[in-house]
């Protein structure tokens, strides 16, 4: 692939934030991508630069935006055989462990619109299908159709309720189930709790004060029942523990009560039997190794126990939690290029976990993620609620997939 030219600009993303997109120019085509930003970050993410200062409230990406750039002058003189060729230029001439030296978000820009690059005029789900020696399969949705934590401005701690169309056949069928859900959560959320419940929160989900995750659950369960999906339906939940984590006495301030970690535990057990949920992220706080280790070793051949902020994408981070997690979140930004992200895929499924790619809930209208999810074949994508602009390309995209015939994964607990 030789890049005739490269060019950057500032875009906004879902929550009127600036990000970063890039293009490159092979041949006459352009090939674009931007990059996503997370609310509930973990520590040990790659870092997103932010110029600071006054402009955006010190949000601005003119420096990354200056990098990409500047890639792109020494970007010219090369032929990049393969996206890893394209990754290793990128690693080498940040040169830092965190990529706090160009920043992960300039970096990841390149990275991905070098991928579609690759891909040139094929899908590029079927490009990088074929990279990886895979057969492509629809991702199953998460959608947190019920928001809280950092996403929503009610008083639920836990971050996001979901619903997982476990018995779709076919991702239209998956994302009908959603949608009618969804809509049927909004109508009896405004009906129990008055017009502001209907309002939504970051990734579109509702976001009604409730204080507990028990109604929340409740709820939700309730609009999958009125659909008749009772039988084709599962729930899941990412906790976003460490924002309810005080580091200083070791508790977890949750669903109204001051909880010792083997208490949380508990508590998520019984969650976990009245409401069969076949997913937990980030149940514990991002260094709790060992406590999502009890956890998962409580949940074997029941749900699986997510890691996020905890595993954060990194290779190394996921080496340390073997026995921690039994299934990997996979997020592009977190740690800056595809081809770790495709390596931090490799070692969870070589440990037996399943992966989920997910969004950020600060996104843009760019549905990578989608032909990822699906040319990884892992069965599963989190995407966030089926509304707003951001959230809908990532479920168009897939539906647009399905008419080239790729079938829908089943859910496999690890
Ligand atoms: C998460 C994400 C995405 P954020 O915690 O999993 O749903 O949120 O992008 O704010 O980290
Ligand atoms: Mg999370």
């Amino acid at each position: 692939m030789k890049v005739s030219s490269v060019n950057a600009r500032w875009i906004l993303d879902s929550r009127g934030n600036p990000t970063v997109e890039a293009g490159l120019q092979v041949g006459r085509a352009w090939f674009t991508a931007s990059v996503p930003s997370g609310a509930s970050t973990g520590t040990h993410e790659a870092v997103e630069l932010r110029d600071g200062g006054r402009p955006f409230h010190g949000k601005g990406v003119s420096k990354a935006v200056g990098h990409v750039q500047a890639l792109g002058k020494s970007m010219k003189t090369k032929d990049f055989k393969s996206q890893a060729e394209l990754d290793a230029f990128l690693l080498k001439a940040d040169g830092t462990a965190n990529k706090k030296k160009i920043g992960a978000n300039a970096l990841l820009a390149v990275s991905l619109a070098g991928a579609r690059a690759f891909a040139g005029s094929k899908p590029l789900y079927s490009y990088l299908a074929a990279s990886l020696k895979r057969k492509p399969l629809l991702p199953l949705p998460f959608a947190n159709v019920l928001n809280g934590g950092k996403h929503a401005g009610s008083s639920l701690k836990i971050q996001e309720v979901m619903v997982v169309p476990t018995g779709a056949k076919t991702f239209g069928e998956a994302a009908q189930m959603v949608a009618e859900t969804y809509q049927s959560l909004k109508k009896d959320a405004v009906k129990k709790f008055g017009a502001p419940a209907g309002n939504v929160g970051d990734e579109g989900g509702i976001a009604p004060d409730v204080s507990n995750v028990r109604q929340a659950l409740d709820l939700v369960w309730r609009a999958v029942e009125e659909n008749g999906h009772g039988q084709k339906m599962a729930l899941a939940l990412d906790c976003a523990a460490s924002e309810f984590y005080d580091a200083r006495t070791g508790a977890y301030h949750v669903d109204g009560k001051i909880l010792t970690p083997g208490e949380l535990l508990n508590h998520y057990a019984e969650l976990q039997s009245q409401y069969r949920f076949i997913s937990i992220e980030d149940p514990f706080h991002e260094e709790a190794f060992d406590d999502f280790a009890r956890l998962r070793a409580v949940f074997a051949g029941k749900c699986q126990v997510v890691g996020d902020d905890l595993l954060v994408t990194n290779p190394a981070r996921i080496d340390r939690a073997q026995l921690s997690c039994s299934a990997l979140l996979l997020k592009v930004n977190q740690i800056g290029t595809l081809s770790e992200s495709l390596r931090a895929a490799q070692i969870a499924e070589s440990f037996g976990w399943n992966v989920m790619v997910s969004h950020r809930s600060g996104e843009t209208e760019d549905a990578f993620i989608s032909d990822l999810a699906t040319a990884l074949a892992c069965g599963q994508i989190k995407l966030g609620a089926p509304a707003r602009g951001e959230r809908t390309a990532k479920y168009n995209r897939l539906l647009r997939i399905e008419e080239d015939g790729v079938p829908l994964a089943r859910f496999k607990l690890p």
